[in-house]
């Protein structure tokens, strides 16, 4: 079998997960049921980020020793995973044992290459984002600096180990040439090799003013820099260093989906520390949009963060689910309001979808007693069914490229046309005198349901599962291969009783 992985990146567990780590939890979701679906072995790891400065900071606030507290707001995201119905194959803590030791033998690999020095570090570091800024990247305001986006950072100097990152820059670029795909979606590749082009410096990656961390081998007062430690998750769930020639097979295949916000570190220093450390690098990295609230960056302060919990207690999981994925073409940036909110799954949700199984459903159990009517003819060329037989390649394409709005849209500008072959063929009309007609029309619609019923699993498994079993469709018989003529419904086959599908909301 393929072999494909997916990862998110490992959330910090300073805070309640919201919205934007359910999102990028929800891409990774997709793509693997899409792709576990298309006979693929898939793996896929999403997890918590739980030492730096950040989470220790968070604890004290807390008043919490900082493992009891990583403890419990860790488990804040294995409960999301849980209430998203994601098939994670993964959960990675940075605190758990198998994960230091992968930490530690990186580190080790990378001073076996010569990769590693000490010096002392003096700049400038932001907490929040974890990450040391130069001064041509900040603004200056009175006497204090800020990042771009506004959150002050401050100076910072120790003794440190340094990570030969400067070495790195042309064999980045030379390796973002041959592999243009690497980094996606283009514009982000942009900006990835002008910052390169700027001049890389060595990196900062311990740290001893603080102790929350995973310890330095050898050193008695240095912790590893979060980001070292944080990156190398991803090679943990692999059971590194005691990765199989087999989980390598994942590896090669692996596409980090992050947010555009840790794109460096993403798309420069991993790769860089990969290379130095003689690692072969993944299959790629996607970078994916924000998320604003009525325009707004979200943030605690705001006091407009969106709980992903309360909107799927109030909307449902897969509405969620739905709206994020089809709202916004993956990588640019989305705005939520629940105003848009409504009128998407309204409109695409209640009535392109629900509405028209539940009126060809209801009017095929009183005219034939909820069953197919006949046995559908092979489609030809400009036959309705013939496009839905071909819709699975086009989708296939874009989850390829991971065009997930793409996909969706395709399946829901089909499904507007079987609302419109339904209204044309006004079935109501045509069984007071035309019933073998009638009994054809109905069997493509309900073939045509079948299908998208398949094709729609990755995206809202929930409802996709309620229209399969509604049809009577075995589990086994909902992959993507039984997406053709040669598995259709058959004549007599048993429908089960319509449930209303998809409520509407004003
Ligand atoms: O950066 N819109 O963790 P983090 C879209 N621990 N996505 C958003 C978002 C928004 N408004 N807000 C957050 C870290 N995200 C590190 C990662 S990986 C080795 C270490 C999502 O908790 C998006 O995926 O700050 C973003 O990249 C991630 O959450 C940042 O999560």
């Amino acid at each position: 079998m393929k072999k494909i992985f997916f990862t998110t990146p490992i959330f910090y567990v300073n805070d309640s997960p919201h919205i934007g780590h359910a999102y990028t939890t929800i891409i990774c979701d997709a793509l693997s049921k899409f792709f576990n679906l298309d006979e693929y072995d898939v793996l896929f790891t999403t997890g918590t980020d739980e030492h730096g400065l950040k989470v220790e900071k968070a604890a004290k606030k807390n008043k919490t020793d900082p493992k009891v507290f990583v403890d419990k707001v860790s488990e804040n995201f294995v409960n999301l995973t849980k209430r998203l119905e994601i098939s994670n194959t993964d959960f990675v803590r940075t605190t758990e044992e198998r994960h230091k030791k992968a930490a530690r033998k990186f580190w080790k690999l990378l001073e076996e290459k010569d990769q590693i020095y000490l010096s002392k570090y003096e700049g400038w570091y932001s907490v929040r984002d974890e990450a040391f800024y130069q001064e041509k990247e900040l603004k200056k305001e009175g006497d204090k600096f800020y990042t771009l986006d506004g959150e002050e950072v401050q100076w910072i100097e120790e003794e440190s180990f340094f990570f030969r990152l400067s070495e790195w820059g042309d064999k980045l670029l030379k390796y973002f040439n041959e592999n243009p795909d690497f980094i996606l979606p283009l514009s982000r590749k942009n900006e990835v090799v002008s910052f390169i082009k700027s001049g890389l410096k060595d990196l900062s990656i311990s740290r001893t003013s603080f102790e929350w961390g995973i310890k330095v081998e050898g050193s008695t007062n240095h912790i590893m820099y979060v980001w070292i430690d944080a990156l190398v998750n991803y090679l943990t769930s692999l059971d590194f260093p005691n990765t199989s020639e087999e989980q390598f097979n994942y590896w090669k295949n692996c596409n980090h989906i992050i947010g555009k916000d840790i794109l460096k570190f993403h798309a420069v220093y991993w790769p860089a520390m990969l290379m130095a450390a003689d690692i072969p690098l993944p299959k790629k990295v996607f970078a994916h949009g924000w998320w604003t609230n009525e325009g707004k960056k979200i943030s605690k302060s705001v006091g407009n963060v969106i709980d992903p919990n309360l909107m799927i207690d109030k909307y449902g999981l897969d509405q969620f689910r739905y709206f994020l994925l089809r709202e916004v073409t993956l990588g640019q940036d989305g705005d939520f309001s629940e105003h848009s909110f409504k009128a998407r799954i309204n409109s695409d949700l209640s009535n392109n979808l629900g509405n028209l199984i539940q009126r060809t459903l209801k009017f095929n159990a009183k005219h034939f007693a909820n069953k197919m009517p006949i046995d559908i003819q092979e489609p030809k060329k400009n036959d309705l069914l013939y496009e839905v037989y071909n819709l699975f390649p086009k989708i296939k394409v874009n989850m390829q490229n991971f065009q997930i709005n793409k996909a969706i849209e395709e399946i829901f500008i089909l499904l507007a046309k079987l609302n419109k072959f339904m209204d044309t063929a006004e079935p109501w009309n045509s069984i007071k005198n035309n019933r073998e007609k009638t009994a054809i029309d109905l069997s493509t619609l309900i073939e045509s349901f079948r299908v998208v019923g398949i094709l729609l699993q990755p995206f809202i498994p929930d409802a996709s599962n309620n229209i399969l079993n509604i049809l009577n469709i075995e589990k086994k018989a909902r992959k993507f291969e039984f997406l053709n003529f040669k598995y259709k419904i058959n004549k007599d086959h048993c429908i089960n009783e319509i449930e209303p599908l998809f409520p509407k909301y004003d």
